[in-house]
């Protein structure tokens, strides 16, 4: 019996921060080193440029994404890594499946809404309106049974879920419906400026996220200046919401329980804290950080990936395209 088959995408709208690591890079690790499924990893491209890029700045970060996942662990051995424009049965599931999405489920998607709320009204693509299409053309495409990803990605597992059962119902029998795997531990780290927000790659402030790949010094700038509170106690709860999400990062990279951890600091006071902090997400980071950079020098290695990656996700797409425009009455060339 084939492989169930697991499918999850980053955009390459900036460079990688700690919390994509957390709640998304590393899950899919552990979950390629199962062994257990056929796991396709994808960098989209097409998803990002539904806000503003620099050209030349979307080329480097797609290259230094694919290159960071591989440092994080993604063994293209294992895993098929690739780049979403380079297999066009993406677009082309997503005008399909376009045409059975209602406007008011798109009305309804927070992500859309707080990412339109960056721009002037007149200046918001139908792109951005459609990226949650998008996404589900990208996961039906290979029948992706589990499909890791953070918190904020759940409503649009949901309407993934939706218009798979929405074609089933329509025309047969097509799509495998997907589900979400969502860690608990991790699942949402914050900004380090607002703790009300989610740490997001394309923040404006750069203090308020940490990139995988940040130098030591400003990692610890970085956690020093993060926002907490006047309680002056370190504890884990709702009122102190900065503290609460450094000891996530704490526990993220230690394998600590969050009581372990505020039992360790009890007494003490943030600064203390700040700084082990500091120390445990460089030391964390530091293999990552040293076999990224043998990566990303090497572009016919990166070449040689991202090509044979595409081959074999474009061969999985074009047979559920193929499929797909079978169904809806498409006469085949
Ligand atoms: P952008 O800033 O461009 O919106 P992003 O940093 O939010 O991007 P994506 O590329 O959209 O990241 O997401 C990649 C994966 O990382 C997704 O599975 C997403 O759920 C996860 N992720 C992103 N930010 C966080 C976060 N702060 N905490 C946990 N998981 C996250
Ligand atoms: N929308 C996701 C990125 C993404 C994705 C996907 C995740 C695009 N296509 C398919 C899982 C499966 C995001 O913004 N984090």
């Amino acid at each position: 019996m084939s492989k169930e088959i697991v499918f999850s995408g980053i955009q390459p709208s900036g460079e990688p921060t700690i919390g994509n690591y957390i709640g998304a890079i590393r899950n899919w690790v552990d979950i390629q080193n199962e062994d257990k499924y056929t796991c396709l990893y994808c960098v989209v491209d097409m998803h990002a440029i539904t806000v503003p890029q620099v050209p030349k700045d979307l080329r480097k970060h797609t290259l230094e994404m694919l290159s960071a996942l591989m440092a994080a662990g993604i063994d293209p051995e294992k895993s098929i890594l690739f780049i979403q424009s380079h297999v066009p049965a993406h677009a082309e599931l997503t005008w399909v499946l376009n045409t059975i999405t209602y406007m008011g489920q798109l009305n309804r998607m927070t992500q859309f809404k707080e990412k339109s709320k960056r721009f002037e009204e007149a200046s918001i693509n139908s792109g951005l309106y459609t990226y949650p299409v998008l996404m589900a053309a990208d996961i039906l495409l290979y029948q992706a049974k589990y499909v890791p990803v953070g918190e904020d990605q759940k409503q649009h597992l949901e309407l993934t879920r939706d218009l798979a059962e929405r074609f089933n119902n329509r025309y047969s029998d097509t799509f495998v419906i997907p589900e979400p795997l969502i860690k608990e531990q991790g699942a949402r780290i914050m900004s380090l400026q607002d703790p009300e927000s989610k740490m997001s790659k394309s923040d404006a402030d750069e203090n308020a996220y940490i990139l995988l790949l940040d130098e030591p010094d400003v990692i610890r700038r970085k956690i020093k200046r993060a926002v907490t509170d006047s309680e002056g106690v370190i504890a884990y709860n709702d009122r102190q919401k900065g503290i609460k999400n450094l000891i996530n990062i704490y526990s993220a990279f230690t394998n600590e329980d969050v009581e372990t951890i505020v039992a360790k600091y009890e007494g003490k006071g943030y600064g203390i804290f700040k700084e082990d902090l500091a120390e445990v997400v460089i030391e964390g980071l530091r293999p990552i950080q040293e076999s990224y950079k043998e990566l990303i020098n090497n572009k016919d290695y990166l070449e040689k990936v991202y090509k044979e990656g595409a081959e074999k996700a474009e061969y999985m797409a074009r047979k559920t395209l193929r499929k797909v425009y079978k169904k809806i009455g498409f006469i085949p060339r």
